[in-house]
C-alpha cells in the first residue's frame, strides 16, 4: 500500500462504512447468492442491500401502500428496481420486444421507465424473478453492470441520428469508454448467469492501461478493489446539442469535428447536481474545461480522470466524495496536472464549441442517409398502457415491424431511428393510434421533465413524476394567456435535492421539500450551462403558480428577441445569476 499523495489533502478521518463493505465484498460478490435463497425476506440482508446496486439494482417498496401494509402488520412488499446498461441509449427492436415482455409478465407495475440517462428501468421485480431477469437480459445481449453503485455509470451520447456518420463515431466512443471503465470482476456472471458467458461484452477489446493509472489490484486495475469513492458519470456530447446535460456529469467528452470528421474531444470534468437542503457544504456545480485530447488519447484520459478521483476522492464523507469536491479541495490545476501525468501527455487548448439547446426534436426528421427518424415524446419517460393511451403496446407494435433501431434520449424520450420512406406512414399510424403522437402536446411540455419520486423512490420528499403532468396543464394555460403558446422554458421537478430530474440546470426548477411543498429555483439557461438560484423555500403549488404567472407575464411583455426565460430572469433582476459556484450558490 502506497502512502497517500500529499497533494490529495485527504481528510484525516475514519473511512465511511461503504468503504468497508466494498473492500470486504470479494469484488462485489458479497453473499448475494446465498441471500437469493433466503425465503424469510423479499429483500437483501446486510451489505448485500448496497452491493446489489453495483449489479444495477435497488431494493424498493411501494410507498403508497406502505402504511396500509404496516397497519396490517405486514412487512413492506420488498422488490427491486433494475436499471439496464445501455451506452448511448441504443437498443434493437428485438431487444425491445424482450424487455417489453419481461416488464409485462414479471414486474409489479408492468411499466418500462425511460430514464434521463438514456436507459430504462423495470420497477417492481420480486426476488424470485431477479435471477431469471438477468438471464433474460443476457439472452437479449443486455446487462445491468455498473448502472448504480460507486462506479462509472451508463455512458451517455448525444442522440443525433440525423448526422449519422458523426453520431456513429461518437456512439462508438461512448461504448468503448463504458467498456473500458467497467468493473472487471466476474461477480455479475457468477451470481446471475451461473458463470455463463456475458453476451453484451463478447466483442469487448481490452485496451492496455498506462502504468500510472493502474490501481495495483490485478482484478480491478482501473477501479481498484474498493471501487470509486462515489458514483461517477460520463458523457460524449456532440455540440451544439447539449441534450445529455453535460454539467450534471463528472467527465465529459465534447466532440470536435473538423471538415466533417471527428478529430478529438474537449474534456470537461467535475459537474454534478446533488445537494442537501440548507447544507452549505453541498452544492451543484458545472464541469470545468481541462483541454482537448486527440482520439488516440481518449481512453487513457478517461482512465486517468477516473483513477485520480479513485485515489484522491474523499472516502470518509460520502457527501463530499464526488469529483467536483475533489477538484475544489486539491485545486483545479493540481487535478489537471495529475491527470496529465497519468495519461502521459498534456491537454491541448480547448477547441471552439458552442451549445444552443437541450431539447429533443419531437416528430419526424430525415437523416444524412435518407432514412427517417421519429422522436416520440414520452411524458416523464413512463411507458405503460394508460386508459385511452396504450403507450407501451404502441411501442411494442412499432418494434414488431421496425427495421432500424430505437434510441433512448437523455430527455426521457424515444427515437424510432432509421425508418425507410416506405414504412413511415405505417409507423406514424401506429404511434398516433396508441397516443404516442399527439398534436396537442405543447413545446412547453416537451421541455419539462420530472424525476421518478413517489411511490417507488425511497428518498422522495415530494411528488415529481405524478405531479408534473397536471402542473404542466397550468403552465400551458399561463403561457397561452400571455401569447407564449409556441414558446417554452426549461422546467424541471425533483422530488428531493438529490437532483435526478436535473432541476439544478433548469430555467425554473422545483425541488421537493415535503409532501406538497417545494423550493423554487430560477435562472438557469436554455443551453444548460448555468446553475439556477433559490428564489423561495417550502411553498405550495398555488404559491408557485402565482409566482410563475407573474414571471411569465413579465417575460412576455419585456423580453428581448428570442430571450429565454432564464436569461430574462437574470437580466431583469428576478434572480442574480449564479456565476461562480460554489462561492455564490448559497449567497
Ligand atoms: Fe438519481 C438516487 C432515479 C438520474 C442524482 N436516483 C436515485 C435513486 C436510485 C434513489 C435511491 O438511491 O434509492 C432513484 C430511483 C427512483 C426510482 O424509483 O426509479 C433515482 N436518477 C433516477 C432517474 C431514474 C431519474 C429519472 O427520472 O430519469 C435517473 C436514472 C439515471 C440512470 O439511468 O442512471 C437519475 N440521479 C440522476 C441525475 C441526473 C443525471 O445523472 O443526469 C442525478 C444528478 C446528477 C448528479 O449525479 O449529480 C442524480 N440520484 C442522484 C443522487 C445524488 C447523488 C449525489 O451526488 O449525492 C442520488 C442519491 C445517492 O446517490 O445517494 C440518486
Ligand atoms: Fe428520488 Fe430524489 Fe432522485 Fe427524485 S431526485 S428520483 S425523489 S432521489
Amino acid at each position: 500500500m502506497t502512502a497517500a499523495d500529499p497533494r490529495a489533502k485527504l481528510p484525516d478521518a475514519p473511512l465511511a462504512d461503504n468503504e468497508r463493505l466494498k473492500d470486504q465484498s470479494h469484488y462485489l460478490k458479497g453473499t448475494i447468492r446465498e441471500d437469493l435463497k433466503d425465503p424469510l425476506t423479499g429483500g437483501f440482508n446486510g451489505d448485500n442491500f448496497q452491493l446489489i446496486r453495483f449489479h444495477g439494482m435497488y431494493e424498493q417498496d411501494n410507498r403508497d401502500i406502505r402504511a396500509e401494509r404496516n397497519a396490517q402488520k405486514l412487512d413492506n412488499l420488498k422488490n427491486v428496481m433494475l436499471r439496464c446498461r445501455l451506452p448511448g441509449g441504443i437498443i434493437t427492436p428485438q431487444q425491445w420486444l424482450g424487455i417489453d415482455r419481461f416488464a409485462t409478465e414479471n414486474t409489479l407495475y408492468g411499466s418500462i421507465r425511460l430514464t434521463n440517462r438514456q436507459t430504462f428501468q423495470f420497477h417492481g421485480v420480486l426476488k424470485d424473478n431477479i435471477k431469471p431477469m438477468h438471464q433474460w437480459l443476457n439472452a437479449l445481449g443486455l446487462d445491468s453492470i455498473a448502472t448504480a453503485g460507486d462506479v462509472n455509470r451508463n455512458v451517455l451520447c448525444t442522440s443525433n441520428p440525423v448526422e449519422s456518420s458523426l453520431h456513429r463515431e461518437a456512439y462508438e466512443w461512448a461504448k468503448k469508454i463504458s467498456e473500458h471503465l467497467l468493473p472487471k470482476t466476474r461477480a455479475y456472471a457468477e451470481i446471475w448467469l451461473d458463470g455463463e458467458k456475458l453476451h453484451s461484452t463478447e466483442d469487448l477489446v481490452e485496451t492496455p492501461l498506462p502504468e500510472a493509472v493502474k490501481s495495483g489490484d490485478a482484478t480491478e486495475p482501473v477501479l481498484g478493489k474498493a471501487y470509486l469513492p462515489r458514483k461517477f458519470k460520463t458523457t460524449v456530447v456532440i455540440p451544439p446539442h447539449n441534450d445529455v446535460d453535460l454539467h450534471a456529469n463528472d467527465l465529459n467528452f465534447v466532440a470536435i469535428e473538423e471538415q466533417g470528421k471527428l478529430v478529438g474531444f474537449n474534456v470537461l470534468v467535475g459537474g454534478g447536481l446533488s445537494m442537501e437542503h440548507g447544507n452549505r457544504k453541498t452544492y451543484p456545480n458545472t464541469a470545468k474545461e481541462f483541454g482537448f485530447v486527440g482520439l488516440d488519447k481518449v481512453l487513457d484520459c478517461a482512465a486517468a480522470v477516473v483513477s485520480v478521483q479513485r485515489d484522491w476522492g474523499n472516502r470518509s464523507d460520502r457527501k463530499n466524495a464526488k469529483t467536483r469536491y475533489t477538484i475544489e479541495r486539491v485545486g483545479l490545476d493540481v487535478f489537471i496536472d495529475e491527470v496529465e501525468n497519468r495519461m502521459g501527455c498534456r491537454f491541448e487548448p480547448v477547441r471552439p464549441y458552442q451549445f444552443t439547446g437541450r431539447g429533443d426534436r419531437i416528430g419526424w426528421v430525415q437523416g444524412e442517409e435518407g432514412l427517417w427518424h421519429l422522436t416520440l415524446f414520452v411524458e416523464n419517460g413512463r411507458l405503460l398502457d394508460k386508459p385511452g393511451k396504450p403507450l407501451k403496446t404502441g411501442v411494442r407494435k412499432i418494434a414488431e415491424i421496425h427495421q432500424g433501431d430505437f434510441r433512448l434520449t437523455a430527455n426521457q424520450n424515444l427515437i424510432v431511428a432509421g425508418v425507410p420512406e416506405a414504412q413511415k406512414a405505417e409507423i406514424e399510424r401506429i404511434a398516433r393510434e396508441h397516443g404516442l403522437i399527439s398534436d396537442s402536446v405543447t413545446r412547453q411540455r416537451e421541455n419539462s421533465m420530472a424525476c421518478v419520486a413517489l411511490p417507488t423512490c425511497p428518498l422522495a420528499m415530494a411528488e415529481a413524476e405524478r405531479f408534473l403532468p397536471t402542473f404542466s396543464d397550468r403552465i400551458d394555460e399561463i403561457m397561452a394567456a400571455n401569447g407564449l403558446q409556441d414558446e417554452y422554458l426549461v422546467l424541471r421537478v425533483n422530488g428531493c435535492p438529490n437532483g435526478c430530474g436535473r432541476s439544478m440546470l433548469s430555467e425554473i426548477g422545483l425541488v421537493g421539500k415535503a409532501v406538497g411543498r417545494y423550493n423554487l429555483y430560477a435562472g438557469g439557461n436554455r443551453q444548460g450551462t448555468r446553475i439556477p438560484r433559490l428564489f423561495k423555500e417550502n411553498i405550495t403549488e398555488p404559491e408557485i403558480l402565482d409566482i410563475i404567472s407573474g414571471w411569465i407575464a413579465r417575460w412576455a411583455a419585456e423580453r428581448e428577441a428570442d430571450e429565454g426565460f432564464g436569461d430574462f430572469a437574470v437580466r431583469s433582476g428576478i434572480v442574480a445569476a449564479v456565476e461562480n459556484p460554489p462561492q455564490d450558490f448559497w449567497a
